[in-house]
């Protein structure tokens, strides 16, 4: 490397910015001779296709569909409606990709396919899940058993029912019914995993969703043009007891966050919606693998929207951790 004459230098810098830009954005969906995927193996891409066609699409995708070129909209048939989304990338970085699309043709072959992620158990019921589908499941056998009694004794007509008795009898169900539920719900409320209004987190993140990823950063991103520029941050580490608020926006269409704890239980979740900004404040107890998944049905990727962050124990719980820790881009 170092003999290398500066031209050379250059030309293998722009290739390697091409393919960490590559493995950043597109290897969710492509390979690059590993085979087709969610879109389809690019290795030979620039054999099949004219680069002009090939760079508008990179670079805006979503406008190259709308406008109803016939190429796309095979593909778009071809990979079962899935759009390519727009990535937001300026014309140099689409170069840099082309670059190295074009400079190692098939170079990825031997490379496993991407997110072959491994298979995992079911999720074990926590007690209460479990506590409350048996709990259900009893009283639809009550209901069921009352229902058959019913209908078996009411074959022919009765002589006599008193009518006001029966009144008064359901009045009396009621107010029992009514006494339980709003004492559960005082008894159960105190703990729901929400914060209180005004509360202040110990750390912010932003998040930004779109087709289909989940995007999270040190800074508030309002298009996808900011992705690029803002501090993103590729993996997400929070310290157990950590009190967190995520701001959520979408970049198109209406997503949801969930987020999933290491047992894979449902903890929180609120609406990710263009033009506006949810808070989200958790505190994650536990340490271990947490997942956000999109939680409304936003396109054909959908299933997609699922990106990985970790609770860990080794970063100390104190709210003003440098930024030099994490990983920002
Ligand atoms: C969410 C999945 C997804 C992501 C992320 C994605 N693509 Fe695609 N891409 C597709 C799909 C699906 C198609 C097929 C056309 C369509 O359905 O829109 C496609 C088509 C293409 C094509 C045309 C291929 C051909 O055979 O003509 C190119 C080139 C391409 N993508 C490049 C990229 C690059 C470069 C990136 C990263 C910046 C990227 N894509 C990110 C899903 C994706
Ligand atoms: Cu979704």
């Amino acid at each position: 490397m170092l003999a290398a004459p500066a031209w050379a230098q250059d030309a293998q810098s722009e290739a390697d910015e091409g393919r960490a830009l590559f493995d950043e954005k597109c290897v969710v969906c492509h390979t690059n001779g590993g085979g087709d995927h969610i879109g389809p193996d690019l290795a030979g891409v620039l054999d099949r296709r004219p680069r002009e066609w090939v760079a508008r699409f990179i670079l805006e995708p979503d406008r190259v569909i709308a406008g109803g070129d016939s190429v796309a909209l095979e593909l778009l048939k071809k990979y079962n409606g899935i759009e390519m989304p727009n990535a937001g990338l300026s014309a140099e970085d689409v170069e840099e990709i082309i670059d190295y699309l074009a400079g190692t043709p098939g170079a990825a072959a031997q490379a496993p396919p991407p997110r072959a992620r491994e298979a995992q158990p079911p999720p074990e019921m926590l007690l209460a899940q479990a506590s409350i589908l048996y709990t259900f499941l009893a009283i639809s056998v009550i209901i069921v058993a009352v229902f058959t009694f019913v209908a078996l004794s009411t074959r022919g007509p009765a002589a006599s029912v008193d009518i006001a008795r029966a009144y008064q009898l359901r009045r009396v169900l009621f107010v029992i019914a009514l006494i339980l539920v709003a004492s559960l719900l005082v008894a159960t409320m105190p703990q729901s995993p929400y914060a209180r209004a005004g509360t202040t987190a110990d750390r912010v993140v932003y998040v930004a969703a779109r087709q289909y990823e989940f995007v999270f950063s040190e800074e508030p991103i309002v298009t996808a043009e900011d992705i690029a520029r803002s501090r993103r941050i590729a993996s997400l580490e929070l310290a157990p007891g950590e009190l967190v608020e995520f701001r959520v926006t979408s970049l198109d269409v209406t997503h949801g966050f969930g987020i999933y704890g290491p047992e894979r239980q449902l903890l929180a979740q609120t609406q990710a919606m263009p033009g506006y900004v949810n808070r989200l404040i958790v505190r994650p107890e536990r340490t271990g693998p947490y997942l956000a998944l999109c939680m409304e049905y936003c396109a054909g990727g959908h299933h997609l929207m699922s990106v990985p962050f970790t609770v860990e124990s080794a970063t100390p719980v104190a709210s003003h951790r440098p930024t030099s820790s994490l990983t920002a881009n």
